[in-house]
């Protein structure tokens, strides 16, 4: 029996195709993952800077950085995707056997003048089985002044729909369309968990500072890509039969 995912949550997964978890971690614990992101995401800003700000990516080096693959990267961050309670969730969601997917630091500066466009997670790259989780982690307060993440309910009932490609990330709605879904506001320690399928955008940051975010996707063990149903290798397992992977 899941400590962390009861008839609520389940229910908001099912019709609005995400949820919160209030304080899942407490802000002690979040500071200390903060030091941690934080030497590779200065590292990755020098990198972008060094590139004249891109690198042809999402990140831009005074606006927003993606800093992918932290966990592979750092042991203290691999132990943290890997904790108990995140066994818990995915494997009350996804089933007995989880991997973690990806994971990456979102950091957004103030006085932004972009928001991050509407997109499915699976619209990046199309994986079988889907939907596969994502958990949107609040490093530090994250509010609608500073760019919190926000939801279209129900976006994930139509399955994978179609994204352009545009200078600030792939789109599957408009910025413009007078609904523009309901704000996931965070504080500190508490997360946005959803579907791959789930149709999210992150607004604005128009405060002085910085808004910090971790962004863990669990799938399913055995995930495959959907063009060629080839099992994607190098995923770390994090539960098996549903307990923590060895
Ligand atoms: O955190 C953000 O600003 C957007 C991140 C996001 O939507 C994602 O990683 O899929």
């Amino acid at each position: 029996m899941s400590a962390l995912i009861h008839e609520l949550q389940r229910r908001e997964l099912q019709e609005k195709g995400y949820t919160v978890l209030q304080n899942l971690f407490t802000p002690a614990e979040m500071a200390e993952l903060a030091s941690q992101i934080e030497d590779h995401q200065r590292r990755h800003v020098e990198n972008l800077k060094a590139m004249g700000g891109t690198d042809g990516g999402i990140s831009r080096a005074e606006e927003i950085t993606f800093t992918d693959h932290l966990a592979e990267n750092d042991a203290n961050i691999m132990k943290f995707v890997k904790r108990d309670e995140f066994v818990d969730i995915t494997t009350a969601l996804l089933g007995p056997d989880t991997d973690l997917y990806w994971n990456q630091s979102v950091y957004k500066a103030g006085h932004g003048t972009k928001q991050f466009p509407w997109h499915q997670d699976d619209g990046y790259m199309n994986v079988d089985p889907s939907p596969y989780l994502t958990i949107w982690l609040a490093v530090n307060d994250v509010t609608v002044e500073n760019g919190c993440v926000w939801f279209l309910p129900g976006s994930h009932l139509h399955g994978v729909i179609n994204h352009e490609d545009t200078p600030i990330g792939k789109a599957c709605y408009s910025l413009d369309d007078p609904d523009q879904g309901v704000p996931a506001p965070l504080t500190c320690g508490s997360a946005a968990v959803f579907w791959s399928t789930t149709m999210h955008k992150s607004g604005l940051n128009v405060s002085d500072g910085m808004r910090k975010g971790f962004v863990i996707q669990y799938c399913q063990a055995g995930l495959k890509y959907l063009h060629n149903q080839e099992t994607i290798t190098g995923l770390t397992p994090v539960a098996r039969n549903n307990e923590a992977a060895q």
